[in-house]
């Protein structure tokens, strides 16, 4: 049985993440989305709103979980006997960084790290800029799931801004 883990803060899951998470999902018999509990940085969403949209954006995914994960991402994985980490690679500033975390997860646990480039029309999104456009009131409804843009909607609604 061939498993993978694809961890982040998902804060919230966008078309990009989605993209990346259909391609390792076909390459691996069982994935698991992973969202970082990060105690030291509040999000926009808590971890198990994240994890709610994150399971409404690959509900048609059968072969993935959603689970989430507090301290190192190594320890995570041996626990769960996932090999293998796969990241999305959007530009060579995600690589650098990229590159440097899977160097010292392999030689933390000997975990390799799968890199899946990101699709061109998928490229230029991350959460923080979805998050950014839309509480000033932009359109992000082609930037992320339904069920995130609606939830977006909601927050600004709440928020009054
Ligand atoms: N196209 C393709 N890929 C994308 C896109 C896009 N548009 N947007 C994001 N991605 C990829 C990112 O490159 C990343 O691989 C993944 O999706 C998740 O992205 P984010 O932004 O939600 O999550 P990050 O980058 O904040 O997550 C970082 C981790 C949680 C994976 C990392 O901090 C971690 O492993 N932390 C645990 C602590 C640990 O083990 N530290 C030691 C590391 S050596």
């Amino acid at each position: 049985m061939r498993r993978a883990v694809c961890p982040g803060s998902f804060d919230p899951v966008t078309n990009g993440h989605v993209d990346v998470i259909n391609r390792a999902a076909g390459l691996y018999d069982e994935l698991v989305v992973a969202v970082l509990v990060n105690p030291g940085k509040a999000g926009l969403f808590s971890v198990s709103e994240r994890m709610d949209l994150l399971r409404e954006s690959v509900a048609d995914l059968t072969n993935v979980t959603v689970d989430s994960f507090e301290g190192l991402l190594v320890d995570y994985c041996r626990a769960h006997d996932l090999p293998v980490i796969v990241k999305g690679l959007r530009a060579v500033s995600d690589f650098e960084y990229e590159l440097q975390m899977a160097q010292m997860n392999r030689e933390l646990a000997g975990i390799e790290t799968l890199f899946v480039p990101t699709a061109p029309q998928v490229g230029h999104l991350s959460s923080s800029l979805v998050k950014q456009i839309a509480m000033f009131g932009g359109d992000v409804s082609r930037l992320v799931p339904k069920a995130v843009h609606e939830r977006l909607l909601q927050v600004r609604a709440e928020r009054g801004t």
